[in-house]
């Protein structure tokens, strides 16, 4: 299907497929975002990726901004990462034992990631942060945690309040099935807004164990800090004796080689990682201090396990990936190239329709909000046009470019994209905007 060619692309594959989802699978699919409720219509069913580009079972194409929620850095299906994988599947798939790969990919995080002395691997992001919250609320003995409104740090219950991504693209920041006693250690500031931190640690003296912060926030969408946030936000756990935590699922190698910590200079106590470092494979770890660490079983006393663990197949793709983030010259500046290619291109746009647009960009993430206000918070993030974004995306989406299909979400590229695919996602953004049914006002 040609990009240029303005129409919802035919989805009777996707719309048989979804109607037999539905009826044994939660809303069809394995996970809320996907289900395109934030903006309507069938989610494709994709069949197939390469590169920038996915192909659905009805063989439409599209220019690829999901990238598996921030997974695919190299793009998808990179020969470097699918050899490692067809190498590691010759030799088993699990053995429930350790392993030489489990060293080598621990060792690569820790050389790459400022803030890890030690690191365990787990299945994902969530059980990253879960895991990081228990081992805080072990060392220090403390049972609070801050967390930020809109932020978003997987889905066990500590952090289903206030939640960005899926909970709040579907209204449901806060989900029942919380206990209250779960939902009251969490306390909720605004991100960017350091005084409403110190407000908390000042209300609750000695009682926080941890601050979760995104470095850089990509669950309301992309959000990156202002001057002074996270170092402040270190000192206020400095002060009060909690431990900073980096959560970098999202921003771990694609806000920068070392992540958003070794790009803003701001080690933190503790680190999580995701997405990225398992080269498309369930992949999380969270690691940091040593003497932090080294309180996780069986070292010592805080219990954390998993069957499939530091997986032979998943950790080949993670090692894959970062070696050839290592090894392959110019990655990061062709991801930045192409991020400064967004920033102009949308300042201009804005600029000439006299649609008030915010640019929001880290690295190779950012987001589009229709608001006349900088976005620099939940507040400003919930205020942006909804209604804007949805015509936004589906008159992306009909000329086949396939954005996250939520506000509240933020757009990825990967080395497989080109400057060409900025060129044409900008145009395609301007026939859409400049289209009679562009929502007005
Ligand atoms: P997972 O459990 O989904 O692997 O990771 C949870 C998580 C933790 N921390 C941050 C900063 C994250 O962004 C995520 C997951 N991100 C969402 C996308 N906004 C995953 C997409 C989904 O839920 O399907």
């Amino acid at each position: 299907m040609s990009i240029d060619k303005p129409r919802e692309p035919t989805l009777a594959g996707s719309e048989r497929l979804m109607e037999r989802a539905r009826e044994v699978i939660p809303g069809g699919v394995n996970s809320p975002v996907r289900a395109f409720k934030g903006v309507g219509g069938t989610p494709p069913f994709i069949r197939s990726a390469r590169g920038a580009f996915l192909e659905d079972v009805d063989g439409n194409r599209y220019l690829d901004y999901v990238g598996s929620w921030g997974v695919m850095l190299l793009g998808h299906a990179h020969p470097a990462v699918m050899r490692a994988l067809a190498d590691a599947l010759a030799a088993g798939t699990s053995y429930g034992a350790p392993t030489e790969g489990e060293v080598l990919l621990a060792e690569a995080l820790v050389a790459r990631v400022p803030g890890l002395e030690v690191v365990r691997l787990v299945n994902s992001g969530t059980e990253a942060t879960m895991s990081a919250l228990r081992l805080a609320r072990a060392a220090t003995g403390r049972d609070g945690v801050v967390k930020f409104r809109g932020g978003y740090h997987g889905h066990a219950d500590s952090f289903l309040v206030d939640a960005g991504s899926g909970a709040a693209t579907l209204g449901t920041p806060s989900s029942p099935g919380v206990t209250a006693g779960a939902a009251a250690d969490t306390l909720v500031a605004d991100y960017n807004d350091l005084a409403g931190v110190q407000a908390l640690f000042e209300a609750h003296p000695g009682e926080i164990a941890a601050v979760f912060v995104e470095p850089v926030a990509g669950n309301m969408g992309c959000v990156p800090p202002v001057d002074g946030f996270l170092d402040g936000l270190q000192a206020l756990c400095r002060e009060d004796g909690a431990l900073l935590v980096f959560d970098e699922v999202m921003t771990g190698f694609r806000v920068g080689p070392g992540g958003a910590q070794a790009r803003y200079g701001i080690t933190p106590d503790l680190t999580t990682l995701g997405k990225v470092i398992g080269g498309g494979l369930p992949v999380g770890a969270y690691g940091g201090r040593a003497d932090l660490m080294h309180r996780i079983a069986p070292d010592g006393p805080v219990y954390q396990a998993g069957t499939l663990s530091g997986n032979p197949l998943a950790v080949a793709a993670g090692l894959a990936t970062l070696r050839y983030l290592d090894e392959e010259p110019g990655i990061y500046e062709h991801l930045e190239a192409l991020g400064r290619a967004f920033d102009a291109g949308f300042s201009e746009l804005g600029r000439r329709l006299g649609i008030p647009l915010r640019w929001n960009r880290a690295g190779a993430m950012g987001s589009l909000f229709f608001s006349e206000a900088p976005v620099t918070g939940w507040p400003s993030a919930a205020a942006a046009s909804r209604e804007r974004f949805t015509a936004l995306f589906h008159g992306l989406l009909g000329r086949g470019i396939h954005l996250p299909p939520s506000p509240f979400e933020a757009w990825f590229w990967s080395y497989a994209h080109t400057p060409e695919d900025v060129e044409r996602t900008l145009e395609a953004a301007e026939e859409t905007m400049k289209g009679a049914d562009f929502p007005r006002g």
